[in-house]
């Protein structure tokens, strides 16, 4: 059995789509954020950094393993279940090439542009101008690559996939009317996110946590 912390968030729900869609059985432990649960000195012990996702998986070769950090934990789950990463040679590179994008880049710019031009009661226009414009490149660069292929790491869907989706169905969401205008251009990212909310694992995964 595998346990999973998670709460109501992009990061948080690209590790229950991932145990959706590899049928691995698990269990969930929500952490309020919002109340400052994911610095419970217990949590601690299982994610250092203190943020969700992480997972602890009672039954790991050699006993219990507990892996914080989105990138890990879908690389963890992928090679438990032996799905979506090919287990060498080009095919795992490229996949892995677009699980770091996402967690370096998309995620981060993303959660930042959030913070600035929605959430902090300040508004720093360099702030929201500098944020606007990188997640514009970073949708511009996804869009190039969904136009060539079919998902992001080639033509099977994968773990990056994976990562990728729930922060950008947030870029078409709850920022949608801040990135409205690049939105519009991105017609392969729209493509491709219809072709994964199709996915009936990927809607069970955005219900998770329920609470
Ligand atoms: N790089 C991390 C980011 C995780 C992350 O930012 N989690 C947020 C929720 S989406 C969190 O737990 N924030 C709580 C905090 O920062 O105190 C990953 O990919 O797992």
């Amino acid at each position: 059995m595998i346990t999973l912390y998670t709460w109501t968030t992009p990061n948080g729900r690209k590790a229950s789509i991932a145990l959706e869609e590899m049928g691995l059985p698990y269990e969930v432990r929500p952490v309020n954020i919002g109340k400052n649960e994911q610095f419970a000195p217990d949590f601690l012990r299982i994610s250092p950094n203190n943020k969700i996702p992480a997972i602890v998986d009672q039954d790991a070769e050699g006993g219990p393993l507990a892996v914080f950090e989105s990138g890990a934990i879908l690389t963890y789950l992928a090679e438990k279940s032996g799905r979506f990463l090919a287990p060498s040679g080009p095919a795992r590179y490229k996949a892995m090439e677009w699980l770091y994008w996402q967690v370096g880049g998309l995620g981060p710019m993303l959660g930042q542009l959030g913070f600035f031009a929605l959430r902090s009661h300040e508004k720093s226009q360099l702030a929201i101008k500098r944020f606007t414009e990188e997640a514009d490149r970073l949708l511009s660069v996804m869009d190039k690559q969904l136009a060539e292929t079919e998902y992001l790491a080639g033509a099977d869907y994968s773990i990056a996939d994976i990562a990728t989706y729930p922060w950008t169905l947030a870029a078409t969401g709850f920022l949608g009317e801040v990135l409205a205008d690049s939105l519009t251009t991105k017609l392969f990212v729209h493509r491709w996110l219809r072709t994964v909310s199709d996915r009936p694992a990927v809607q069970r995964g955005m219900e998770v946590p329920k609470i």
